[in-house]
């Protein structure tokens, strides 16, 4: 199939998955164009089944705001024709399915019918898509997609109570690549990061006030304090500077590693020992998920699509939100000897390899024939 993708290129989890699923598929045989303002940064290599198509937005000083919807549905409706797109895959609502939408109705002038699926991510509903200056968009434009699908029964569940949905919701969960996780704790060069005695534990977002980055500090204050570790945070993002002055204000920066934006992800979770993700509110949480797969238990809140991935108990911990006394009693019950760590890690693992893309792939193939052939709608389902 020709399948165009829409996804914002950036570092977040969206655009990544999207990504992701886009090489996928093009290892499949299909041939897979990106249509966005920036090349996605996980996608490296252009091939003859994956292209690039970037997205131009003209400045003019009439337009305050520039009008990046009418470039994308422009680019796409050229990208379309000159390629002949069959399918259109679009992630994150805002303004990717307004954007498609217009797109389609647009090739449809011409005789050309094309397919859109909308993957919702989080916030595109949770935060940003139902406040008022956006909803009754975001409303019609998931309805008017020829599939939906959300990255979580908790996501699901939310964009209905939230929105007028007539549409089936598909839940496709996140997934990871195991294959592409080669790293072993033999060849991680976890002496460059910690001593022997230490624990690593590890915080990776765009630290958004959604991400709670100060509990992360709150809590490995406190684990600190009974078990020699260090903090490593990966990610840019408006709360960071808040972080460094508590981390100060703690006497901990010699504990501390920030290291910005990475594509070295794997590199630093396979020197992990621990994972927090103490967030407000997250979809799905795919951080967890690409820890869990390099063996590293996590620490989370017990909120959204979490507690779809992390299993109390068995490959982490969960805590209400902003409950850091307990987010600090599981964290020093895995950490406290090299046996428990063990288990937490294996189980970890083990959980982490039933979001393996061969498992996930197929529903995405699924619901693209569905789209492109109208009629069934059953859920395909995982495994
Ligand atoms: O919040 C982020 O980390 C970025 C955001 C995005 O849209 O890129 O992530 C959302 O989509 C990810 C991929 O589906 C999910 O794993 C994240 O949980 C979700 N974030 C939130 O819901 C806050």
């Amino acid at each position: 199939m020709k399948i165009a993708i829409v996804c914002y290129p950036t570092f977040g989890g969206s655009g990544v998955v999207a990504t992701e699923l886009g090489i996928a598929l093009a290892h499949r045989g299909h041939e897979v164009h990106f249509v966005t303002y920036r090349q996605p940064v996980r996608l490296e290599l252009l091939s003859n089944n994956i292209h690039f198509h970037e997205v131009h937005v003209q400045e003019y000083p009439l337009f305050h705001y520039q009008p990046y919807e009418l470039a994308l549905s422009s680019k796409l409706v050229d990208t379309v024709k000159m390629y002949g797109i069959e399918l259109l895959h679009v992630h994150y609502a805002i303004p990717h399915a307004y954007a498609g939408y217009m797109a389609k109705k647009m090739l449809e002038e011409e005789g050309i019918s094309l397919p859109m699926i909308t993957t919702l991510h989080g916030t595109d509903i949770t935060l940003v898509g139902k406040h008022p200056f956006y909803k009754p968009a975001v409303n019609f434009s998931i309805n008017q997609s020829d599939v939906v699908t959300s990255v979580s029964q908790s996501l699901k569940d939310d964009t209905l109570a939230f929105f007028d949905i007539r549409k089936e919701i598909h839940v496709i969960p996140n997934f990871i690549d195991k294959r592409k996780y080669t790293r072993t704790s033999e060849n991680c060069q976890r002496h460059l990061m910690a001593n022997e005695d230490e624990r690593i534990i590890t915080h990776i977002s765009n630290f958004r006030k959604v991400k709670r980055v100060q509990d992360v500090v709150e809590v490995f204050y406190r684990v600190q304090q009974e078990i020699p570790s260090k903090l490593i945070l990966v990610g840019e993002g408006p709360e960071r500077e808040g972080a460094e002055h508590r981390i100060e204000e703690l006497g901990i920066t010699d504990r501390v590693l920030f290291l910005g934006n990475s594509n070295e992800i794997e590199h630093v979770l396979c020197f992990s020992d621990l994972f927090l993700l103490p967030s407000e509110k997250e979809s799905f949480g795919l951080a967890a998920l690409e820890a869990m797969i390099t063996k590293t238990p996590v620490i989370s809140s017990n909120t959204g699509g979490i507690p779809e991935l992390n299993q109390h108990g068995v490959t982490g911990f969960l805590s209400e939100v902003g409950d850091v006394d307990d987010m600090v009693a599981n964290a020093l019950v895995i950490l406290k000897d090299d046996a428990t760590l063990q288990r937490f890690k294996e189980q970890a693992y083990a959980r982490a390899e039933q979001f393996d893309i061969h498992h996930i792939l197929p529903m995405y193939e699924a619901v693209y024939e569905m789209a492109y052939h109208t009629g069934a709608r059953q859920t395909p389902s995982l495994g």
